[in-house]
């Protein structure tokens, strides 16, 4: 497995919605592998294809809670589709890999019930609550080209995003 560099803001490839999947090939099930490896090493809880600079749709994601002694519980998913949603919201303290040092408080349907394939091609439901189901809103949204910064207030964005790019300007100049 390899590790994989995470795009930040404003790498034009987070705005661009990723192409489903047609066909699951071992070199998917790799990309999907060195995701997950990477989102253990950033770390971080969720990653989607285009924080990779990749344009399948794939997301990846472990919500258990290490320090409640939980075992792993890694899900990698192609062709999430949320197919319910709760009427009932959550408002949760987001952050994400490719927005450096970036929160913020996003408002978001509290359980939603999720139709993927699993890597070896077969179809998945999952209903999920609490962070699972913020993650996987988190993730589908990265598919689509949305970043959380754009669920916040013009305020709150413009000063989450300048600080980012500032940091990630930074971090390129070494
Ligand atoms: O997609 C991403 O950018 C990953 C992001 C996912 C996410 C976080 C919070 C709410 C919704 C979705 C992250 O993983 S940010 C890092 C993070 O939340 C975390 C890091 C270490 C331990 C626990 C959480
Ligand atoms: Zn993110």
């Amino acid at each position: 497995m390899a590790l994989l560099p995470i795009v930040l803001v404003p790498d034009p490839v987070l705005r661009q919605v990723a192409k489903p999947v047609e066909t699951i090939t071992p070199e998917l099930r790799r990309l999907m592998d060195d995701m997950l490896e990477t989102m253990y090493e950033a770390p971080g809880i969720g990653l989607a294809a285009n924080q990779v600079g990749r344009l399948e749709r794939v997301i990846v994601m472990d919500c258990a809670d290490k320090h409640e002694g939980e075992e792993p519980q890694p899900l990698q998913m192609v062709n999430p589709q949320i197919i319910a949603s709760s009427q009932e919201t959550n408002t949760y303290n987001e952050g994400c890999l490719s927005i450096p040092e970036g929160h913020g408080d996003v408002v978001r349907p509290a359980a939603v019930t999720l139709r993927y394939l699993d890597p070896d091609g077969q179809s998945c439901e999952l209903e999920a609550d609490g962070l699972l189901a913020t993650c996987i809103q988190h993730e589908i949204d990265h598919l689509n080209g949305i970043l959380f910064t754009d669920h916040l207030s013009k305020l709150k964005r413009d000063m989450v995003l300048k600080k980012a790019k500032k940091i990630a300007r930074d971090r390129q100049a070494g």
